[in-house]
């Protein structure tokens, strides 16, 4: 057993990386470069499995990881999950530098509100085929209905171009950055640029036909291409070999 495991989502591609909030914590332990075991579960485990791990009657989801190195330690939520691993591994590179906390959780929100809801918009009728059984395609949909008050297709829309022009607004500022800054967080990666790369790494699994035009070739120049060159091996199954310690 590694010292920690990561509770990931499955879909109906075993080992499929493609969950935007489980990618972060992925990342997160890539880049600090900490060994891990991911545990794949599919939507009706996390509702079965979950709560057994937790203990806290909050609403079962992943990413959730134990650790094995520090009293079996359950952590759920994304966000929780790199604040844990940035205080509990000192050593390991920080994701919430200094006193900037309130700033990357900024990013993070602005990053959901602006570039991940037309990216869920192009995918999520991709997530529903995915869903590997006729019963849990017809969970999805109602649980998503539900919070959306439409149908998914209302939800997807009819034109994808304006989708892909809203995410091209949503990266304005990111791209501005990036232009004089090899990361959003400055010279090092920090949970902004953890949170952008988990959207980057959904949408290039779900919708390859759409990925460079719409997330690497956005502005004429190569500024945010380079990004995604810096931060892909982060989202990989374990760490790129230079980080591990
Ligand atoms: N704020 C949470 C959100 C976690 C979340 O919604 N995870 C999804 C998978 S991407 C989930 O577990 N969903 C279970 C469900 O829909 O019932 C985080 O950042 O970890």
């Amino acid at each position: 057993m590694k010292a920690i495991e990561l509770y990931d989502l499955v879909l109906d591609t075993p080992n499929e990386i493609f969950s935007p909030n489980t990618l972060k914590a992925r990342i997160a332990l890539n880049i600090k470069g900490l060994s891990y075991e991911t545990k794949w579960l599919d939507f009706f485990q996390v509702h079965s499995v979950i709560p057994t791990i937790t203990k806290t009657g909050e609403k079962p989801t992943v990413p959730v990881i134990v650790d094995h190195q520090h009293d079996d330690k359950a952590v759920q939520d994304s966000w929780e999950i790199v604040k844990y691993l940035d205080k509990t591994y000192p050593d390991t590179p920080p994701l919430i530098h200094g006193n900037n906390e309130a700033l990357q959780f900024f990013f993070y929100n602005y990053a959901n509100a602006n570039i991940l809801v037309p990216i869920f918009k192009l995918c999520v009728l991709t997530v529903v085929e995915k869903c590997p059984t006729k019963e849990m395609q017809n969970w999805f949909r109602q649980t998503r209905e539900q919070s959306f008050n439409m149908t998914l297709e209302e939800f997807a829309g009819d034109d994808e171009n304006v989708h892909v022009e809203n995410i091209k607004s949503g990266l304005g500022l990111v791209h501005t950055t990036l232009k004089s800054y090899s990361y959003l967080s400055g010279e090092k990666p920090g949970f902004s640029d953890v949170t952008l790369a988990a959207l980057y790494k959904m949408f290039s699994v779900f919708r390859s036909d759409l990925f460079e035009q719409t997330l690497l070739d956005a502005y004429p120049d190569d500024v945010l291409r380079q990004w995604w060159r810096r931060m892909e091996k982060y989202t990989k199954h374990s760490p790129p070999a230079e980080a591990v310690h």
